[in-house]
């Protein structure tokens, strides 16, 4: 079998992860890199051993042996790079915000079905062997019919006023932040799990940094902790650091959330809790291989991911055995090999977050601010 030939776009710590994680597939070689400057594209290249090398991307979109970009820039550039992506007939991962706004994302789902590539926005958090356990679980009726659902998604990395990135520009980064960059991983794992889809939203939205201390030169996320006050310029801050969400379902069930950016000493934490009629589920991101099952009637469990203990159906998202702890890069391996496949063979396209999942979660974002501004409840569909 011919091994397919990507190209990646975007050299920051995300589009890292991706290289590796496509050379851990058996059917697909990254063949070649581009980023905004020819110097920045041939460094990373440098470093990771990839020769062909481009300042600009179109270059690569013109070359017809490759088959698939993966898009790893700031988010303002998604849209232009997917749609000129699509055009020139390439399948396509985006990292996410598929957009900046919901209206940029309908255009690319309806470009990507009109020109039938294969398409995928990077929610790689659904593609933990105990994510698909739990979703397993909802799907098997063993959760019962669901109540209430909470949870956050906490970093730190933007705790102090020098904390910067190109993530707090509303015109780089778009209209949200804390909610974009972060809730809209939460609720599309909230979605992708229950089977529930969010019918309203109400939040209120915080900025604890109103002006923030700006590098004169560009940082890496999560980078920048060694400058001195003489390498920085005051900068207004528009875009949240924190929101708090209540949400309402069909039926019954209910549920909050809140995104932190500024959450001393919480690295990077997801918690979600499922509370069904059956029994209760809680699995925390930061330590992925865990998953608690709470009953009121019995024992409750700590299920250590073990791929002979998961449901049928979510066995496959494990590749090692019991005891053997797989994170955050094998989520992108096994998020990877699935739009391989589908690449392969369209009919398995609908394992993906498509380009769908990527609207639905601009439109969530867009709710919330809009709640947020309007003060009350937002409809979402
Ligand atoms: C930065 O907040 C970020 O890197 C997000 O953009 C990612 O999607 C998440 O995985 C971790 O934090």
């Amino acid at each position: 079998m011919e091994k397919l030939r990507v190209a990646v776009i975007g050299t920051g710590f995300v589009g890292r992860v991706h290289v590796e994680n496509i050379r851990r597939q058996t059917d697909a070689e990254v063949v070649a890199i581009a980023d905004q400057t020819a110097e920045i594209a041939a460094g990373f290249g440098r470093a990771l051993g990839v020769a062909r090398t481009t300042g600009e991307y179109r270059d690569l979109l013109d070359d017809p042996s490759i088959d698939a970009v993966h898009i790893c820039t700031p988010n303002k550039t998604h849209f232009p790079i997917a749609r000129d992506a699509i055009e020139a007939g390439k399948n396509v991962i985006c990292e996410k915000p598929l957009a900046m706004t919901a209206a940029e994302a309908a255009r690319l789902v309806e470009l990507a079905r009109a020109k039938s590539v294969v398409h995928a926005t990077s929610y790689n958090l659904r593609f933990y062997p105990n994510v698909a356990q739990m979703r397993r679980m909802v799907e098997t009726g063993q959760v019962g019919e669901i109540l209430a659902v909470q949870g956050s998604y906490v970093q730190d990395w933007l705790f102090y006023d020098t904390d910067y990135n190109w993530r707090l520009e509303p015109e780089v980064g778009g209209a949200s932040r804390a909610m974009a960059d972060i809730g809209s991983h939460w609720c599309d794992l909230l979605e992708h799990v229950t089977g529930r889809r969010i019918r309203a939203v109400c939040a209120e939205l915080a900025t604890f940094h109103p002006i923030r201390k700006k590098p004169k030169k560009p940082l890496e996320t999560y980078a920048g902790k060694m400058l001195a006050p003489e390498d920085y310029e005051d900068r207004p801050i528009g875009t949240e650091d924190f929101a708090a969400v209540l949400l309402r379902f069909d039926g019954r069930a209910r549920g909050s959330f809140t995104v932190n950016q500024v959450a001393a000493g919480r690295k990077n934490r997801l918690l979600m809790e499922i509370y069904g009629t059956r029994c209760g589920l809680t699995w925390d991101g930061e330590r992925p291989n865990e998953l608690w099952v709470g009953r009121r009637d019995g024992k409750n469990q700590l299920l250590v991911k073990d791929p002979s203990l998961l449901e049928r159906g979510a066995r496959g998202f494990a590749d090692l055995p019991g005891g053997h702890s797989e994170g955050y890069a094998d989520t992108f391996k096994q998020f990877f090999r699935r739009f391989y496949a589908a690449c392969r063979d369209h009919s398995l396209a609908g394992d993906l977050p498509g380009f769908d999942a990527g609207l639905r979660q601009l439109e969530l974002v867009e709710a919330v601010l809009r709640s947020d501004a309007e003060g009350g409840w937002v409809e979402v569909d």
